[in-house]
């Protein structure tokens, strides 16, 4: 059997858990989650400084390598709303789908994009390497699909036609701003970490 380093993801989202364990298959890495406890406060004024924020959380309760993920939807016509706010733009997922397809109602620039900064922090805290990724695309005049989370079925990605929430999640997996930031991660964890 393969024998795979494992990594915290810092998260409380067990979606992204779910997904980065999709995307690293055939990595040799396994992420876990992180301890009972874990409640970062995400004060950050910058998507990279809050993942700093839960990868250092994480790695001061497990002493272990920690990865963490904060990322967002910034809507171009709304000054890049929700952004750093997307997890508490409102109170549940589907009133923060209802509330953005309200508040860009009609406008006429619907561009947008899902961005993902990721920190990879050691088990005392300090930061290895940080990474970003980006996907862009267009908010949908209706929501569709039930794959994925969070505002996948009001997200069109350039070069298609339906949202990420109609698209199987293996298709999300190539595309997706945490695919992106993921991909960078993993070739410096394999460089750095596995093959040193
Ligand atoms: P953790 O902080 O515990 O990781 P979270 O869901 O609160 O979990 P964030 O603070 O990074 O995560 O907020 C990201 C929010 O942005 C998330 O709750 C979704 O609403 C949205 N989002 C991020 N990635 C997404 C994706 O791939 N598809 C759809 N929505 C996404």
């Amino acid at each position: 059997m393969e024998n795979k380093i494992q990594i915290v993801f810092a998260t409380g989202n067990k979606h992204k858990v779910k997904e980065i364990n999709e995307i690293a298959q055939g990595s040799g890495i396994e992420f876990i989650l992180p301890p009972e406890g874990f409640d970062p406060d995400e004060n950050g004024k910058t998507f990279a400084e809050n993942s700093y924020i839960k990868a250092k959380e994480a790695s001061k309760l497990s002493h272990n390598l920690s990865l963490a993920d904060d990322s967002g939807l910034c809507v171009e016509a709304l000054n890049g709303e929700p952004g750093l706010y997307s997890a508490r733009y409102a109170p549940t997922a589907q009133e923060r789908i209802d509330k953005l397809l309200k508040n860009i109602n009609d406008l006429a620039n619907r561009k947008a994009k899902f961005v993902c900064a990721m920190t990879l922090v050691d088990k005392d805290g300090n930061i290895l390497n940080q990474e970003i990724g980006e996907c862009h695309g267009n908010i949908a005049t209706k929501q569709a699909g039930t794959n994925g989370f969070g505002y996948d079925p009001i997200f069109i990605p350039d070069g298609y036609e339906i949202t990420i929430a109609e698209m199987p999640e293996s298709l999300k997996n190539t595309i997706s701003h945490r695919s992106i930031a993921l991909n960078k991660m993993i070739k410096y964890i394999k460089e750095f970490i596995i093959d040193r």
